[in-house]
């Protein structure tokens, strides 16, 4: 048996961002419109006005200030309320694969990697941006990997179950080296004229090299044990998918073909399972709350994340010991964490532990637990 470690991290961040305010100007801009359209059906009593939405509501209810993506061009415009990202040939590389590229560039250089030696690829993210080929093994292409590569996808849990599923590979021997790469284009997911939800996601990728620690380079991050779990539950949905066109109507721009979420439900369900998820793991491994150094959470409410960093550790988080990028990035799925794990890791001294914990749709809640280890 080999000894797994995160030895780079990358993350890609769209250039173009968009402020709570600017995004409620679309918004509300968007459900004046509405309400103009639907004036007779509302004074009939047959629909509902939509309500304005309020970037006060929203930092006070999620502690998003911003979101990044690929285009705000769309988005922002109240005829439109969705990203523009125009087709490309066949021949061209795809949006997800060139985004995941970025992302892994950076980790291999922070490893001081080649390409050519890593001998897997798992793109691990929400939604892929076609169903085949996987858009992993065009991401071994572009960059010019070795061995194989697959896609899989447990939602915002994506990155977590893949960097179990690519340390236990070099915890057996069938690999040594492997890129864990989680490009998420949220924005064409998310319903924007939804007032419940139209601020919660953005766009990013983030990557990270997994090697046989007695390949590392530089200071690396052992994985000392991973622990992924799931348990069924439809409040977090989407119903797309290749069916669609055999059943009556769905070619219609119908709500439950984008995010849906019961996110009341989401939130008292969830923050439970993984407060229980996370106690159980750290008991497994013998890591005591006050062994944590730092609690890299996946990043979806700073409520929720207030609330997981108080149970772990049964106290309130000081500065830094539970770092939110959210406020900036806003929710990106699998990516969340990972982002906080590439931004706030860097000060760690050698034998400090870090938990990395994502949770979501599925549901699903996957932990690592770290440990700094200097260079050789
Ligand atoms: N502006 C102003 N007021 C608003 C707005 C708004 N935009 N939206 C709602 N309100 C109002 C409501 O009408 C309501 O008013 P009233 O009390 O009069 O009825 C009031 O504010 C409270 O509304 P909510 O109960 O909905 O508000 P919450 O406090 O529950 O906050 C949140 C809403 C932020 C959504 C919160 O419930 C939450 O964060 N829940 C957990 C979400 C979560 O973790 N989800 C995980 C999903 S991500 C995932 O798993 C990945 C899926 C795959 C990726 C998909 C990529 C797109």
């Amino acid at each position: 048996m080999f000894e797994p470690a995160i030895t780079g991290s990358g993350v890609f961040t769209p250039e173009q961002s968009i402020s709570n305010d600017e995004l409620v100007v679309a918004f509300n801009a968007y459900a004046d419109r509405w309400n103009a359209e639907h004036a007779d059906a509302i004074a009939a009593g047959e629909a509902q006005p939509m309500a304005h939405s309020s970037s006060e509501f929203i930092v006070a209810a999620s502690g998003i200030e911003s979101r990044y993506v690929l285009d705000k061009s769309g988005l922002l415009d109240p005829e439109v309320m969705h990203p523009w990202l125009p087709e490309r040939p066949d021949d061209a590389p795809g949006v997800m694969a060139e985004m995941g590229v970025d992302a892994c560039r950076k980790a291999l250089d922070m490893a001081g990697v080649d390409a050519a030696d890593v001998d897997l690829v798992i793109c691990a993210a929400s939604n892929h941006e076609r169903a085949y080929p996987a858009i992993a093994i065009e991401i071994q292409q572009l960059l010019g990997t070795g061995g194989f590569a697959f896609d899989m996808n447990v939602a915002c849990s994506s990155a977590t179950f893949g960097i179990q599923a690519a340390a236990d590979m070099v915890r057996s021997g069938s690999i040594k080296r492997a890129l864990v790469v989680n490009p998420e284009i949220c924005s064409a997911h998310l319903e924007w004229r939804d007032r419940d939800c139209h601020f919660i996601f953005g766009d990013v990728a983030t990557a990270v090299l997994i090697e046989r620690v007695d390949l590392a380079k530089g200071a690396h991050f052992a994985i000392k044990s991973t622990r992924c779990a799931t348990q069924f539950s439809n409040n977090i949905r989407n119903n797309n998918g290749f069916l669609r066109r055999t059943r009556e109507g769905q070619m219609e721009d119908r709500r439950d073909m984008q995010f849906m979420q019961n996110g009341r439900k989401v939130f008292k369900e969830v923050l439970p399972l993984v407060s229980r998820h996370i106690a159980e793991h750290m008991e497994e491994e013998g890591v005591a709350a006050d062994d944590l150094k730092r609690l890299w959470l996946h990043q979806a409410n700073k409520t929720m994340n207030d609330y997981i960093g108080k149970k772990v550790l049964g106290r309130a988080p000081e500065e830094g010991e539970q770092p939110n990028i959210l406020q900036d990035y806003a929710n990106t799925s699998s990516a969340g964490s990972i982002i906080a794990f590439a931004q706030y890791s860097d000060d760690m001294e050698p034998g400090d532990t870090g938990l990395i914990c994502s949770f979501g749709a599925g549901y699903s809640v996957g932990s690592v637990i770290l440990q700094k280890v200097a260079a050789a």
